[in-house]
């Protein structure tokens, strides 16, 4: 095992060496939250008071960065509400106090953009009474006919999810187009850290799509010829051909539940947010490698074969895998393809089934990598069932 080890992680540093000298694209704006205390103010605003949704916390700043990151805490801390009018019939006006507080942070103002790549890297409180958020909101007109995208959002009872926001004939009739994901089946049955875990969350906008992306798992595809509001008394005819600024934000209770027996503070980490502003030029990718090509046999099913790489000219590109037919799909059913937590290009290929080497020294298998913007590149590769004890293994071309 010790043998096996070794080459896997030659063969992985290798192909990441690979990938990264053609990744060095510098992004357009970014923040990497390197500094001490509070963001930077010609980045960021902080919004005040209650916001929106009947939500429980109370905006302050409690924000700061630290070890190189962006901290939003949620608390639980009885603050009085500062436009509060017993007799105003608005929620956010008759609420005397909040009970909780918290943080949401915009670049409006500040910074907008229209079409490209954003990449934000963070840590999510993933319980009940949390709802922390990524996302954009468009500058000419009024929700939704202006343009909502949910890069991220978590709520109860447990779901990630992926939205685009469009207006309907009314003022502040939304139409939506939601996926969702429940965090038990399709995240920590895979990684059983995930919550612990960093992921990459990225918006790839162009003039014809939306792809929304947890790491290297598509979440949603949305057409913009979909992304169109009914007339333009509200917003523009198109919410997605207009520059969009970026919000950070954790809310507390509203569609996150009841956080009632919830420990806090919560803290919501965000190593970076990234754009490639206007970047929707794309290279296919170039080739797939697989960092172990060996198996022993007799192991059980989800035995890990090796990790799929892939070589793409684009920055920060996101990769999915998936096993397709054709030519050379003989075992495809033998195998399956997994997620890893924060990783972008890279996924994990596993065994389905106990393997022989009785029944075949050889496997092979059809892999297709899909990139951001939809290009393909299929790839044949063949596994060997080893003998228990012997080992062999590594990335070929
Ligand atoms: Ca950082
Ligand atoms: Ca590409």
């Amino acid at each position: 095992m010790t043998k096996y080890t070794a080459v896997s992680i030659a063969c992985i540093s290798s192909l990441l060496i690979q990938a990264s000298a053609q990744n060095k694209m510098p992004p357009t704006w970014a923040d990497e939250f390197q500094g001490k205390g509070s963001p930077d103010p010609t980045k960021w605003t902080f919004e005040q008071g209650f916001q929106r949704n009947q939500e429980l916390q109370y905006y302050q700043n409690n924000a700061w960065m630290e070890n190189g990151e962006l901290i939003i805490e949620a608390r639980r801390d009885k603050v009085k509400n500062a436009n509060y009018d017993a007799k105003s019939k608005k929620w956010n006006e008759n609420r005397q106090f909040g009970e909780y507080t918290s943080a949401s942070l915009r670049t409006v103002g500040k910074y907008d953009f229209q079409y490209g790549r954003m990449q934000v890297r963070a840590k999510i409180p993933s319980v009940m009474g949390a709802w922390p958020a990524i996302w954009t909101l468009g500058k000419q007109g009024t929700w939704p006919h202006n343009g909502e995208c949910d890069v991220l959002e978590y709520y109860k009872p447990d779901i990630i999810l992926a939205n685009l926001v469009k207006g309907n004939a009314q003022a502040y009739g939304s139409v939506w187009d939601t996926a969702k994901f429940s965090v038990n089946q399709h995240f920590t049955k895979v990684d059983p850290k995930w919550r612990e875990s960093y992921h990459v969350w990225t918006m790839q906008w162009d003039e014809e799509h939306i792809r929304l992306y947890i790491d290297s798992t598509l979440l949603n595809t949305t057409a913009q010829s979909w992304l169109v509001n009914p007339d333009t008394k509200h917003g523009p005819k198109n919410p997605f051909k207009q520059p969009h600024d970026i919000l950070l934000n954790l809310a507390i209770g509203g569609a996150g539940g009841d956080p009632s027996k919830t420990t806090f503070p919560l803290r919501y980490h965000v190593d970076y947010v990234r754009v490639w502003e206007g970047y929707t030029k794309n290279g296919a990718p170039t080739n797939v490698g697989l960092t172990a090509k060996t198996v022993s046999e007799n192991q059980p099913a989800g035995t890990i074969v090796g990790n799929l790489a892939v070589l793409d000219p684009d920055p920060a590109e996101v990769v999915s895998y998936a096993l397709v037919g054709g030519e050379g799909s003989t075992h495809n059913g033998a195998f399956s393809i997994s997620f890893l937590s924060g990783e972008t290009r890279t996924s994990v290929l596993k065994t389905k089934q106990t393997l022989h080497h009785k029944d075949g020294a050889t496997r092979s298998i059809r892999i297709r990598a899909t990139d951001v913007e939809g290009a393909t590149l299929d790839k044949v590769l063949t596994i060997d069932v080893k003998k228990a004890g012997s080992w062999e293994t590594c990335f070929d071309d």
